[in-house]
């Protein structure tokens, strides 16, 4: 379990991370050398393959290619269990703890036993949280659940909470790919002051000033996808 290893240890000593999200369906395997290139200049720590509505085998070929590049962690963030390649070095086993579908709470994690069995991949028990961004994204679309309002902080506070207490090893605080608005910063800061495991945010984050604000109110690793999807030297502001 080296790479919740690693998070841990980079909690406590303060390091902050961050997780380049790359959409298999938004990625040709012709161009993954030159990103990843970039990647390897910034600041990135982590990885993170997956999305909504990826189809077919590609994650698996995008995964390999990656890993002929890079040396960092690659960690499938998968939207279904046809995401999960043993080409990676671990799986986020996202529970979205913020809905009551029961096919993303536990049904796709038991289909998705059978595809884990036999892979040497780090599976790290996730509490997801989908919270409210100002707009429709992909995750809501596709798990037909309702984000939470930004509003209702005790009860982003109390289900972030309860990710815990049942034993999940990491809280992800999610606005979506491509929000108009990042999680606010009180609400990771008060979800932060609840927590002892370490608390991921994503979605709708696109600037330094915004990455900051959000480390500042308490995010241990933060993921960012659109803002390289869209401008690649976006990978100049953040290098090591
Ligand atoms: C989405 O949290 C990630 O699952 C990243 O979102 O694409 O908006 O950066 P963005």
């Amino acid at each position: 379990n080296s790479i919740y290893k690693h998070i841990k240890a980079s909690v406590s000593n303060r390091k902050r991370l961050l997780a380049v999200l790359i959409d298999p369906d938004k990625m040709a395997v012709n161009h993954v050398a030159s990103f990843i290139f970039k990647l390897n200049a910034s600041k990135a720590t982590h990885i993170f393959v997956g999305g909504s509505t990826v189809n077919g085998s590609i994650t698996e070929d995008i995964v390999k290619e990656i890993k002929e590049h890079t040396q960092l962690p690659v960690v499938l963030f998968p939207g279904d269990t046809n995401q999960i390649t043993n080409k990676a070095d671990g799986i986020l086993f996202l529970s979205l703890i913020s809905g009551r579908n029961s096919e993303y709470l536990i049904g796709k994690h038991v289909k998705a036993v059978s595809e884990l069995r036999g892979t040497e991949l780090e599976v790290i028990p996730t509490g997801y949280l989908l919270i409210n961004g100002g707009n429709e994204t992909a995750v809501e679309r596709v798990t037909e659940t309702k984000p939470l309002d930004q509003s209702n902080v005790q009860c982003i506070v109390d289900t972030a909470k309860a990710g815990e207490l049942l034993g999940k090893q990491l809280i992800y605080l999610e606005a979506g790919s491509g929000a108009k608005e990042h999680v606010a910063l009180d609400v990771i800061n008060q979800v932060k002051k609840e927590l002892n495991v370490p608390l991921i945010v994503g979605g709708g984050i696109r600037t330094k000033l915004q990455l900051e604000n959000v480390y500042e109110s308490g995010a241990d690793l933060v993921v960012i996808g659109t803002a390289f999807e869209e401008d690649e030297s976006f990978f100049e502001d953040l290098k090591k």
